[in-house]
């Protein structure tokens, strides 16, 4: 690996800018302008730089979606011959474009054959804005405009606009101005917090049964759909219970409520099927896409619809009142259509499921399970977590977990590797074109992170 391009400034000079004119995402602006953010100028593959040529093992494939990795020269090139070509148009006005159209055509072919339909946007947030209005659209359409409530999870993370952080279910987001009407919640399926004396399958079962008994509190007349990640991302990389997901269609599938699963992190191959539904085995009307979509390269998002829904609107709906300019720009529409072919044609989401996936999930558990500060460890295909308990037989957490994860976290970044920290959970998700040599990095600098937290703990 080379070392980047001599920066044009010194890094404080970036800080003091950043300080001047930014509001950082989910962090406190004092505190950060007090330190300086850390200033990265590359990347290629998994590896990234900062300002001051320190090399990082990217193992959070940036927010959960550089699925291809960084510098990819492939896709920089179909930008580029986009932008030549058509570099803007747009989805009113009568009209489509052939980047678009290809996109949906390689789409489609890619997923179960009961989706027929897609809505672009430029973010995962904004594919579920235009969930919420579709699916109560649908619901209009069919002769019940009183079903309008959306439930969604405690925990759940959905993105961070108006109605898509209302979805969501993190409550110091609705505290900050962030809460609509006609939008409940029920309980997140964490069994290592929550599940008590339960068993993994019975506390599933319970958490899906809460759904049934929302339903029934509000009357199924009143709700239009259920939204959830197939496994919770943001929340911390919690898999559910396998009772869970058979569960919960039934009850939308009993009651009439659309099953929405928002795949913005499970999406385009995280844990080795193309779909996190597909490895969960349920058939959710709708899908919200982002992130994966187009490996980060470029803002992308959208809206699955499945043949029903599709059918329903474009037969008997009329006008469908929604549009952004940028939906479906040529563009991304290009970038996307690159990175899901070689996302395909380079055998990468297969490898995931049939090698690197199977290998990560193995080194973790090796290396991992009699650690004293891990006390269980999940995932599958290239995402996983580390979950941190003060007493394991018990599933006793710290009273400071997330400290304890944070500085973990920050450790990590010392030893040259980003793995991201929710409560007291270590989540990685490395992008999918990782080698077995570049995860027995991953797994051995997390380890060399989660050690030195446990000897600052006095647990090592
Ligand atoms: N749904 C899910 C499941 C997500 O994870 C969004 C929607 C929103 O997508 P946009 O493109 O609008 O950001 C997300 C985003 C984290 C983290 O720290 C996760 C996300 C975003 C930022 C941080 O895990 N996910």
């Amino acid at each position: 690996m080379t070392v980047p391009n001599t920066p044009n400034r010194q890094t404080q000079d970036y800080q003091a800018l950043d300080a001047a004119h930014h509001i950082h995402a989910f962090l406190d602006q004092k505190a950060l302008n007090a330190e300086g953010p850390r200033v990265m100028v590359r990347g290629e593959g998994l590896y990234l730089w900062d300002n001051d040529g320190k090399r990082y093992l990217d193992g959070m494939s940036g927010l959960w979606c550089t699925n291809l990795g960084y510098g990819r020269k492939d896709l920089v090139a179909a930008a580029s011959k986009q932008m030549e070509q058509l570099s803007y148009y747009n989805m009113f006005f009568h009209t489509t474009h052939p980047a678009v159209v290809e996109l949906s055509e390689t789409l489609f072919s890619l997923l179960p054959a009961h989706y027929s339909h897609a809505i672009y946007t430029n973010s995962g947030s904004e594919a579920n804005e235009v969930l919420i209005r579709t699916v109560r659209r649908y619901w209009q359409i069919l002769g019940k405009p009183e079903k309008k409530v959306m439930i969604g999870r405690w925990n759940g993370y959905h993105g961070s606009t108006l109605a898509s952080t209302a979805l969501g279910g993190m409550k110091f987001m609705h505290e900050m101005g962030g809460m609509l009407p006609d939008i409940e919640h029920i309980d997140e399926p964490y069994w290592y917090a929550n599940g008590g004396e339960l068993t993994p399958a019975e506390f599933g079962r319970r958490c899906a049964l809460q759904l049934e008994e929302k339903i029934l509190e509000l009357g199924a007349e009143n709700v239009a759909g259920f939204i959830a990640e197939p496994f919770q991302g943001a929340g911390g990389m919690i898999f559910p219970p396998e009772s869970y997901w058979p569960e919960i269609q039934r009850i939308c599938r009993q009651y009439g409520v659309l099953l929405c699963a928002d795949e913005v992190i499970g999406g385009f191959g995280r844990t080795g099927e193309w779909f996190a539904h597909q490895h969960f085995g349920f058939q959710p009307d709708t899908l919200s896409i982002a992130k994966g979509l187009t490996s980060g390269y470029v803002p992308m998002g959208g809206l699955v619809l499945s043949k029903r829904i599709a059918e329903t609107l474009v037969e008997q709906g009329g006008v469908f009142a929604h549009g952004l300019t940028y939906s479906g720009h040529p563009v991304a529409a290009a970038v996307a259509l690159a990175n899901i072919k070689a996302l395909r044609d380079e055998g990468v989401v297969n490898q995931v499921k049939d090698d690197t996936g199977p290998y990560l999930q193995q080194c973790l558990r090796e290396v991992f399970g009699n650690h004293p500060l891990v006390g269980d460890i999940q995932g599958t295909g290239l995402v996983a977590a580390l979950q941190f308990a003060e007493d394991k037989t018990s599933r006793k957490r710290f009273a400071n977990e997330g400290d304890i994860a944070w500085r973990c976290r920050t450790i990590g970044f010392e030893e040259g590797v980003i793995i991201r920290s929710t409560q007291g959970r270590m989540i990685m998700a490395p992008a999918l074109v990782a080698g077995r040599t570049e995860l027995d990095e991953l797994v051995a600098k997390t380890k060399l992170a989660v050690d030195r937290t446990a000897m600052e703990l006095g647990l090592l």
